[in-house]
């Protein structure tokens, strides 16, 4: 798979938010499903443990021809061999990390602001995450969402595919490509779904159709 070729899902780990299922078990039902890009997303996992956990998904990840990008950890993701690293606001700058992991790697950046996009792009990222474009507990506390109307603003402006982040939903994904998202990263509405493989397939679906 290229950075051309980016997948439209991108479902981002949180094994606190799987209704107590072991997240290996729920990584692997997504994958089935059809999943092909994750983000590593423990941040409260010391060093051994990420590199423990991280390197089971990647394995398993890579044996369904699926990317794993880990969060802020260019260290661990050079260890595993991961596709890449997916960039928080205050992490390590992507001219830096491009040299540590080389040329070829995949560097995606969480992004704010229009602001944040501009910085990210002349940075060099490969892609971006927006948000949170809807309300979303674990972002309560940053203030309120961006909103449909930025989303569609930073798209319009941004040469890079873009990813909404934040609440999203499956009833939702029609409105946020019509806004000019590339696609959507979730948590909750794959890792806290009944039925993960199901729920998978019904995004891939959605983001897919024309
Ligand atoms: N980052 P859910 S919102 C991890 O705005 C994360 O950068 C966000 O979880 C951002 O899909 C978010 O359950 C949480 O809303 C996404």
């Amino acid at each position: 798979m290229t950075k051309k070729t980016l997948p439209r899902l991108y479902v981002v780990t949180n094994r606190r938010q799987t209704r107590r299922r072991p997240l290996p078990s729920i990584i692997n039902e997504t994958l089935r499903a059809g999943t092909k890009f994750i983000q590593f997303r423990e941040k409260d996992l010391d060093t051994r443990q990420l590199l423990s956990l991280a390197s089971e998904l990647a394995s398993e990840a890579h044996r369904h021809d699926a990317l794993l990008l880990v969060n802020d950890r260019a260290d661990i993701a050079r260890c595993i061999g991961a596709d890449g690293v997916h960039l928080p606001a205050h992490s390590l700058p992507i001219p830096q990390v491009r040299k540590f992991l080389g040329i070829s790697t995949l560097i995606g950046k969480s992004t704010h602001s229009q602001e944040d996009v501009c910085v990210a792009e002349g940075e060099g990222a490969d892609f971006l995450v927006l948000g949170p474009i809807y309300d979303t507990p674990s972002k309560r506390p940053y203030g309120p969402p961006l909103g449909i109307k930025t989303l569609k603003t930073v798209c319009q402006r941004s040469t890079l595919p873009i990813y909404a982040i934040g609440g999203i939903t499956l009833e939702r994904v029609q409105e946020v490509k019509d806004a000019g998202a590339y696609g959507v990263a979730v948590i909750s509405a794959i890792l806290e779904a009944v039925q993960v493989s199901a729920a998978t397939k019904n995004f891939i679906n959605a983001l897919d159709a024309s």
